[in-house]
């Protein structure tokens, strides 16, 4: 039984490279399995009444790979959304993105568009993919933002606190992750969600995001369910022993 399910999980979808060069396959093929994985991933999350999905896809460091695999990643959106969009819809998918979308390919962009548009009055699960994230990015992005509405004074600097802040994140209308998630054995959160993660619980796994399954999944939301989250507080028993 898995009880108290996460309202928004966040995925760091790592290890696909070395999955593929593990098996002395190129890397693509790891990609492409990974593919499959975020397929299964999106069926479960959905089983399981999970209400927002936020995938890291593409990071604004992953520019620095070799061309022709940042050429192939930046096809795997199309590519997806060619076959699974009509599915997506079936099951009330919604479909956002988040990170700084001029930069990407024009291919990228219409396809994901196209999906965001299509789906935008979906009421099922949210799911949003990171496509040339940073969170630092995003920071900056924010203050300026907000910055020039200062300028313009359609707001006041006094009425800035965390939350005014927080509507000029890319991640505006969207609840925080009570879950993180990074698969690939890395410990560290790469500039992903910086803001946003202050108060989520983390979740660690060796797996490689083509070998994530459904088990491994349900083993997080398990560990998750256990936690207790007291946001800078004292649990119950903590406040009756201090009192
Ligand atoms: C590669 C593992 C689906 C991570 C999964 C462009 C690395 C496979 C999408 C996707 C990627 C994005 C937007 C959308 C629908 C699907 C995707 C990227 C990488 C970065 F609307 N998989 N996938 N996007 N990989």
């Amino acid at each position: 039984m898995v009880d108290n399910i996460p309202e928004h999980i966040a995925i760091i979808m790592d290890g696909n490279g070395r999955w593929a060069e593990k098996r002395g396959i190129p890397r693509f093929a790891g990609h492409k399995e990974g593919v499959s994985t975020v397929v299964s991933i999106v069926k479960t999350a959905i089983k399981y009444k999970v209400r927002v999905l936020t995938l890291y896809a593409f990071s604004t460091e992953n520019w620095k790979r070799p061309k022709p695999e940042v050429d192939f990643i930046l096809k795997l959106p199309k590519e997806f959304l060619n076959i699974y969009l009509p599915e997506l819809k079936a099951n009330h998918v919604r479909i956002g993105a988040i990170g700084d979308m001029e930069k990407l390919p024009f291919h990228t962009r219409e396809a994901l568009q196209y999906a965001i548009d299509s789906t935008k009055e979906n009421d099922g699960l949210q799911m949003n993919f990171a496509l040339n994230y940073g969170g630092r990015d995003e920071i900056l992005h924010a203050v300026k933002a907000m910055a020039t509405d200062l300028n313009d004074g359609k707001i006041s600097i006094d009425k800035v606190d965390n939350k005014q802040f927080s509507k000029y994140l890319y991640t505006t209308d969207l609840p925080e992750p009570d879950l993180l998630i990074r698969t690939g054995g890395e410990k560290r959160l790469s500039n992903f969600l910086l803001w946003q993660l202050a108060y989520t619980e983390f979740w660690f796994t060796d797996v490689l995001w083509p070998d994530f399954s459904e088990k491994e999944f349900l083993r997080a939301l398990e560990d998750y369910g256990k936690r207790k989250r007291r946001y800078g507080g004292v649990d119950e028993l903590n406040e009756a022993i201090l009192s």
